[in-house]
């Protein structure tokens, strides 16, 4: 290695390595030649060298939502590097993702503080004629992250970086920003002795509130539970099962849950509609929920509501309505232990004539299930109906595969029907449309090449997708997709928003619906052939299995596969 001062390229690379980031999701950018440098200056004197892994990918949306996923699967803050406001802008999307999310992630882009006439190393004439964005790009994205600052001196970056990461992972875990000015890259920077990064703190509830809600849950007739994201931490969807056990409560995974958070073939696993059974309830969990009813204050009947959350507020959202009487903050695995530890005095009579009454509902329940499914499998003429392809995903899959979902109208028909029972079988992307691809494959970065990762996605969601970065980054390191177009030619769920609000107006009369028809995409296999993945077209439902093991055989071959299936509905 040269002996040529540390630049503040050195510093941000030490802040990740120090922070335990394992990648570093790049989209390129000029401010990026002091890292770069510094990636090559080290990979020179030491190939083997540890530190993160540095991915050069070719969209920010694919940098950040892959960042998402990653940190999704596996709880790490990860390092995103973006170019200037302009970079930050198009992953925005994917930030705002990571917001909602909950996942820990830094964020970095630049500016120019001299625009060239300052002292040093030229920024480029770049800076002064397109980029700069008054009042610096942490002005953009504020709204959609926990924290986002300048370093304006080099000797406050490694620091910054830092804490930024530190703050990252703090409940509730989000993306925060850090602007880095080129001229601060460049700088010569003297690196200060510094300790290891102490892991995020937990929430531990308050010993009160634990044996409040053991006493409302003992007491309860008819309680319910409800649960959005508890299950993503797999010591919290087993503690979740013992305390439902003990109990025999139902347990309802609303509209708005977005992964896997409780067996769906349990026998208190009551399905999805909370507002019927929240309606004679006298008890009402929320456990990790932050929308478990629409609109905010139709509280479904007159129970009693105990939130369970690490952080029941979300600082992020707008408005919420929980219509809590109690709160209990704390870390929902060790929390939901706790509770259950605490439970005294259940009457044992009731909670078995529960425990039998719902695990016959759950039995019909399946029943109306498979024989939507005999039905659905059974066409044979004409497009395939979205049930079957939710169905033979389910058989196909194998039992370790994840599925990252990004369909609108079809995301319920997937929940129901592919039966999750394991914690990380299913994840629903959050946010704007077009991260779907890029949260596969940061899924697919952390679960390794023995896992398969699907995601199906809806035609126009599909658009949204950077698909040709997408596609070549999962060809470039090795990350194999299985994606399943749901083709129903149309933004299905605007037609229905416009029907919701103008039953019998024009567009009705006339069949004139704007904001609708997508007859014109490109073909999606012919697309994914183009650029190297395998693509497969079904356009019956007797070419569905086939075409999904000959797509799986691609992907375990190393290909990514594209199946486009064309719907009935
Ligand atoms: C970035 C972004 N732009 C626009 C929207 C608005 N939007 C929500 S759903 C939707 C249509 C999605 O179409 P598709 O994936 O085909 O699902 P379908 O409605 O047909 O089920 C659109 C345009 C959005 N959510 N995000
Ligand atoms: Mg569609």
């Amino acid at each position: 290695m040269s002996d040529a001062p540390l630049d503040g390229g050195e510093a941000l690379l030490a802040a990740c390595r120090d922070l335990g980031a394992d990648y570093i999701f790049s989209s390129a950018g000029s401010e990026w030649a002091p890292v770069w440098e510094a990636l090559a200056r080290r990979a020179e004197a030491d190939p083997g060298s540890g530190g993160p892994r540095y991915l050069d990918l070719t969209h920010e949306t694919i940098a950040v939502a892959m960042a998402t996923g990653y940190a999704m699967e596996t709880g790490r803050v990860q390092v995103v590097l973006l170019h200037a406001g302009a970079g930050l802008l198009q992953g925005a999307n994917a930030v705002h993702g990571a917001l909602l999310t909950g996942v820990p992630m830094v964020v970095c882009s630049g500016e120019s503080a001299g625009y060239g006439d300052g002292a040093g190393r030229d920024p480029g004439s770049q800076w002064y004629r397109n980029l700069s964005v008054v009042g610096g790009p942490q002005a953009l994205a504020a709204p959609f992250t926990k924290w986002a600052c300048a370093a304006n001196d080099v000797s406050v970056l490694y620091g910054m970086v830092r804490r930024a990461g530190e703050l990252a992972a703090q409940p509730p875990a989000g993306p925060v920003y850090v602007n880095t000015p080129v001229e601060v890259l460049l700088d010569e920077w003297r690196p200060a002795a510094a300790g290891p990064v102490p892991r995020a703190a937990g929430v531990v509830a308050a010993d009160e509130d634990v044996a409040a809600a053991a006493r409302l849950l003992a007491a309860a007739q008819r309680p319910v539970l409800a649960v959005e994201s508890a299950g993503r931490d797999p010591a919290a969807f087993a503690a979740l099962v013992e305390l439902a056990e003990l109990l025999a409560i139902p347990v309802v995974e609303p509209q708005s849950a977005v992964c896997t958070n409780f067996p769906r073939s349990h026998p208190l696993h009551q399905g999805s509609d909370l507002v019927a059974l929240a309606a004679d309830a006298d008890l009402v969990v929320l456990l990790g929920c932050r929308s478990p009813w629409y609109p905010p204050s139709a509280k479904p009947g007159s129970a009693t509501v105990l939130v369970i959350d690490e952080v029941p507020h979300r600082p992020y959202m707008a408005y919420q309505v929980l219509t809590a009487d109690h709160y209990v903050s704390g870390a929902a695995a060790p929390t939901l232990r706790a509770i259950a530890a605490r439970v005294r005095d259940l009457d044992a009579g009731a909670v078995e004539e529960r425990r039998a009454r719902l695990a016959s509902a759950h039995a019909a329940a399946d029943g109306a299930r498979r024989e939507a499914e005999q039905r659905a499998l059974g066409a044979t003429a004409g497009a395939v109906d979205p049930v079957a392809v939710a169905a033979a995903l389910r058989d196909l899959l194998p039992a370790d595969a994840v599925l990252v979902d990004e369909t609108i109208t079809h995301s319920r028909t997937i929940a129901r029907h592919l039966m999750a029972d394991q914690p990380g079988r299913y994840r629903y992307v959050q946010g704007g449309l077009g991260q779907g691809l890029g949260v596969a494959l940061g899924v697919k970065l952390a679960l390794g090449a023995e896992r398969m990762t699907a995601l199906t996605v809806g035609d126009g969601s599909w658009l949204y997708n950077p698909v040709l970065p997408g596609l070549m980054a999962a060809a470039q390191y090795g990350l194999p997709l299985l994606v399943v177009v749901f083709s129903n030619g149309a933004y299905r769920s605007m037609q229905m928003n416009h029907l919701r609000a103008y039953p019998e107006g024009a567009a009705v009369r006339t069949g004139n619906f704007l904001g609708v028809d997508l007859s014109a995409q490109p073909d999606a296999a012919a697309v994914a052939t183009a650029a190297g993945a395998a693509g497969f077209t079904v356009a019956s439902t007797g070419q569905l299995a086939p075409a999904l093991e000959k797509a799986m055989t691609a992907v375990r071959g190393g290909q990514s596969a594209v199946v486009n299936v064309q719907l009935t509905r």
